[in-house]
């Protein structure tokens, strides 16, 4: 939103109208935006108004540092019109810089190299789905993580070196790729409890 009032620096203790923006951001907070007072040569060069935290009030005005140095510093004070216009929470900045944190992906998607059935695990059920896939039957094939060996293209080599990936996996007892139940349809962790009694 635009906001006018006066703008007072070391230079100019009177002050002088002034027009500049409030922004509110994702965290909640509102921002000083005065990009009139970045461009070269002015005293915010180059982007010390922007987004940054003012100590102060609504009714009082904020005045914005990002230094210790006379020069290092602005007063804003909203006039009456300003004040008459818009709501003292849609007013009132915030005192810290505003930090831009990325939003994390909660659920980023994990090519799981070799897990060519898509079922996030790689195991026996992928190795007989890319024979059959190799040879030339119709199956669901997930070709993006099909190349195990990463030379560009998926062939016998794939499938050796998934065999291998397996063994290996296999004989170092690592818990994933998931053990293979024999019979399908019973979970291999699945443990029965004889009756007590
Ligand atoms: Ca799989
Ligand atoms: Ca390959």
């Amino acid at each position: 939103m635009i906001v006018t009032g006066d703008m007072y620096t070391y230079n100019n203790a009177d002050g002088g109208g002034h027009m500049w923006n409030v922004v509110a951001m994702d965290d909640g907070e509102n921002y000083i935006v005065d990009v009139t007072n970045c461009d070269e040569g002015t005293i915010g060069a180059p982007d010390h108004i922007f987004l940054t935290g003012c100590d102060g009030s609504v009714s009082q005005g904020y005045e914005c540092k990002w230094g210790t140095g006379n020069a290092m510093w602005v007063r804003y004070t909203y006039d009456e019109d300003t004040l008459a216009y818009y709501d003292g929470a849609q007013l009132t900045l915030s005192s810290e810089d505003y930090e831009y944190v990325p939003q994390e992906d909660p659920d980023p998607p994990q090519p799981l190299l070799g897990d060519v059935n898509g079922d996030d695990q790689v195991n026996a059920a992928d190795l007989l789905r890319m024979l059959r896939y190799l040879n030339g039957e119709k199956v669901d094939f997930d070709e993006s993580v099909g190349d195990v060996n990463e030379d560009g293209r998926i062939d016998l080599g794939d499938l050796i070196r998934l065999l291998k990936i397996l063994i290996s996996s296999a004989s170092s007892g690592s818990s994933t790729p998931a053990p293979i139940s024999s019979k399908p349809g019973n979970s291999p962790s699945e443990t029965k409890t004889p009756p007590t009694g």
